[in-house]
């Protein structure tokens, strides 16, 4: 099995200016494509996985051979994050959430401003680097949380719904310190169509 790195939905200079285009160049062509090089180099030795999806992979660390679990779950887990990452990012698509899914959000967090602040406090807070995360819990109560470095929920028996990378290289060049400022201006290209599809399934 070889993953590959799915092609963004947009060209470098697609997310502007929220996102400068040497910023989505560089974190896409290397801190992305160098997770992936190495987690494809981690499982290239263990072939009885190579029918395994990325998603049964991070759900399912604990049946890894333990020489190379923490070296796929940092980089198995780098190349699925930055998947959903880029993939719910765009200038186009829905801006905000609807129907079901908005109704979701309204009951657990008050209203979609709620959701915002509290997955603006939740990357704030992450002291270091890793995520913020709307998911989704098996009993379909929905959850907002930080991760650290590059652990998924998926690993926390976690739907991911939508998420936000804050690591630095995700901003620094244009924000440089300015976490806040990136998280808020994100907002701006949030696909919620693509957050849609991911609640319908
Ligand atoms: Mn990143």
């Amino acid at each position: 099995m070889v993953f590959e790195l799915p092609k963004l939905p947009y060209t470098f200079d697609g997310l502007e200016p929220h996102i400068d285009t040497r910023t989505v160049e560089i974190h896409y062509t290397k801190h992305h494509a160098t997770y992936l090089a190495n987690c494809n180099k981690a499982l290239e030795a263990h072939p009885q996985f190579s029918e395994k999806s990325i998603e049964w992979i991070l759900s399912n660390l604990d049946q890894l051979p333990e020489e190379i679990r923490t070296v796929v779950k940092n980089n198995g887990g780098g190349f699925y994050n930055h998947n959903l990452y880029w993939e719910n990012m765009n200038l186009s698509g829905a801006k905000e959430p609807t129907g079901t899914l908005l109704s979701k959000i309204e009951s657990t967090f008050g209203s979609f401003t709620n959701l915002k602040a509290e997955m603006e406090k939740t990357g704030l807070g992450r002291l270091g680097s890793g995520y913020s995360w709307l998911c989704q819990k098996k009993d379909g109560t929905l959850v907002v949380l930080a991760t650290l470095n590059q652990d998924c929920p998926l690993s926390d028996d976690l739907k991911p719904l939508l998420v936000v990378d804050v690591w630095e290289h995700a901003y620094y060049l244009k924000y440089q310190n300015r976490r806040a400022e990136y998280l808020n201006s994100w907002w701006n290209i949030v696909n919620w169509d693509v957050v849609q599809n991911r609640f319908n399934k």
